[in-house]
């Protein structure tokens, strides 16, 4: 028995590490190759920091270290085929990429890690490697933790930046810092101190990535707009759509139009009603159920296909797993997978379209609407309303409440802090963490909706934008001085990107749960809350008295 070591979402096995297989039903040998191609791309890497110096720019390489990052995320893909292909696609991209080094002139003979000349001569080889180079062959505990966090960072940049790239839009600054700091976890010579630094950096190029997806998603679909959502049912057989990718969204939706199937969203696809460009398909229906991890529930209740276009997907039941679709970076062996765009052409959906028209409509399991829409340029459209009820104390603070939702127990506590927050306050959310609160009915404050949805996790990016709109309007010095309290919740690694945009733009005291990550070594965690604050949650009412003082 090889084991297997990793602990990069928060519901990581005991709070420490799975070991055995994930609690998100990643088997051993998966977690082993996902490691293991982690260790390809820092190898890859190597060589392309290098090729780069020499003003050659390889969008090959690009490509394939951003889509394999974002392979390896909590709940992506869980496919062992998947990843045996990729090592070995890796590593011919490794040795093409040395040879345009050596070809451009630059010199390959400092680059001797393992990682840079290790060789594979089938899957069996790749598996027993894989048990050699894992997280646990850090030994330092806090350069482990550093390391760690900066690759889990970078893993969240990667996939903010698939979604931006294919809408066409990239930024080479970008690729270069994810390889240069998958280059440097590899360096034994850099401190603490030099790691902290790179973990600061990847904190810009998040705000940096986040901007660009930012521009990529409003300028191909428009500004999102206050949208009242139904959360009802059609009586049409339907296809749910959930994930992050709204190129696949808008595809699938110009496909399905006049076929008599609609389309419904789940999950993290939410937002995707508030598109102007995808208002006007009329058999766009619903959003139906809650955030990723009730999909073994909804999913069977739908009756119709499921497109997984991203995470988070849960290990299909067998009651529904033939109506399970995957595209994209996301896989599950023995679920059928939508191929690639080929020519600049549209993914073809047939099949999926085909298989809905055979299905049930969907079972109600809700009625109702939620109201979403709120990214930052309608709220900034908003500003003078909203900074009158500051100044009039009708609303003395807001709460930052985005990231990710969990299955874990203690996250009820979100339901119960929205619930119990003072009925003067308002929370700001993005990513699928809303749903613990946004069917509640909190209400509103002179016409403002005490839940601002501003849209996916990458749309935090529109709650740091509209903070520091708001503090340049009450000509503050620093953005802490504004009355926004964060109480962040955390799943995967796209949250750690986030927080560390977060911190990058100066935000201080964040707090994050529902737990703190087991990758934080305790010398870690101090350097966090040191400087920047960082503290986990307690009870609910502690946490909103120390908040509200
Ligand atoms: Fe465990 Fe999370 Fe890693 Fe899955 S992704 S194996 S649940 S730590
Ligand atoms: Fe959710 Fe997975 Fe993180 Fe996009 S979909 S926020 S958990």
């Amino acid at each position: 028995m090889m084991g297997m070591f990793c602990f990069q979402c928060q519901e990581t096995a005991k709070g420490k590490g799975c070991t055995l297989r994930g609690v998100c039903g990643k088997t051993e040998d998966v977690a082993n190759l996902q490691d293991l191609l982690i260790y390809v791309l820092k190898g890859i890497s190597l060589y392309s920091v290098e090729v780069r110096k020499l003003g050659i720019e390889d969008d090959e390489v690009n490509k394939f270290i951003m889509e394999s990052l974002f392979s390896t995320i909590t709940n992506v893909n869980f496919s062992r085929k998947d990843f045996v292909e990729r090592i070995r696609k890796g590593l011919e991209l490794r040795q093409i990429i040395r040879d345009k080094l050596v070809n451009g002139g630059g010199s390959i003979e400092g680059i001797t890690h393992d990682a840079a000349v290790w060789e594979a001569s089938g899957e069996e080889d790749m598996i027993a490697k894989a048990g050699t180079i894992g997280i646990l062959s850090t030994e330092n505990e806090d350069i482990r933790s550093l390391r760690e966090l900066l690759v889990y960072g970078v893993k969240g940049m990667a996939a903010y930046a698939e979604h931006a790239y294919t809408l066409g839009y990239q930024d080479e600054n970008i690729f270069a810092f994810m390889q240069k700091a998958l280059a440097a976890t590899l360096d034994d010579t850099l401190s603490a101190d030099d790691l902290v630094a790179l973990v600061m950096e990847c904190g810009k190029y998040g705000v940096d990535v986040m901007a660009l997806l930012d521009r990529a998603n409003t300028t191909t679909y428009g500004n999102p707009e206050i949208t009242k959502v139904n959360i009802g049912v059609g009586s049409n057989p339907g296809i749910l759509v959930s994930g992050h990718d709204l190129k696949d969204f808008e595809e699938l939706l110009k496909q399905t139009e006049g076929t008599g199937v609609d389309v419904y969203t789940h999950g993290e696809m939410l937002p995707a009603h508030y598109y102007p460009a995808f208002k006007k398909y009329s058999h766009f229906v619903s959003n139906y159920g809650n955030a990723w991890w009730q999909q073994d529930k909804e999913f069977a209740s739908f009756n119709g296909p499921i497109l997984m276009t991203t995470n988070c997907l849960v290990p299909p039941k067998d009651e529904y797993k033939d109506r399970v679709y995957t595209t994209g970076v996301v896989g599950f062996d023995g679920v059928k997978h939508i191929p690639d765009r080929k020519n600049g052409e549209a993914k073809d959906f047939t099949a999926i379209i085909e298989h809905a028209r055979n299905c049930k409509p969907p079972v109600e399991i809700e009625r109702g609407e939620i109201v979403g829409g709120f990214a930052h340029n309608t709220v900034i459209s908003l500003a003078d309303k909203v900074i009158d009820a500051v100044k009039s104390r009708a609303v003395k603070r807001f709460f930052v409440m985005a990231g990710c939702d969990g299955r874990m127990k203690g996250r009820d506590y979100y339901t119960e802090f929205a619930e119990k927050l003072p009925k003067d306050t308002i929370i700001l959310t993005a990513g699928c963490a809303k749903y613990r609160y946004n069917k509640l009915g909190l209400g509103d404050i002179g016409g403002i909706p005490r839940v601002l949805d501003a849209g996916q996790c990458n749309d935090s990016y529109s709650l740091a934008v509209i903070a520091l709109k708001l503090k340049e309007a009450f000509g503050l010095e620093d953005v802490n001085e504004l009355p926004i309290s964060y109480n962040i919740a955390w799943y995967e690694q796209k949250a750690v990107i986030v927080l560390l945009a977060l911190l990058y733009l100066g935000v201080k005291n964040i707090h994050l749960g529902p737990t703190l990550p087991a990758f934080l070594s305790p010398n870690v965690v101090n350097v966090l809350v040191e400087k920047f604050g960082i503290g986990g949650i307690s009870s609910v009412d502690e946490d909103i008295k120390m908040f509200m003082e």
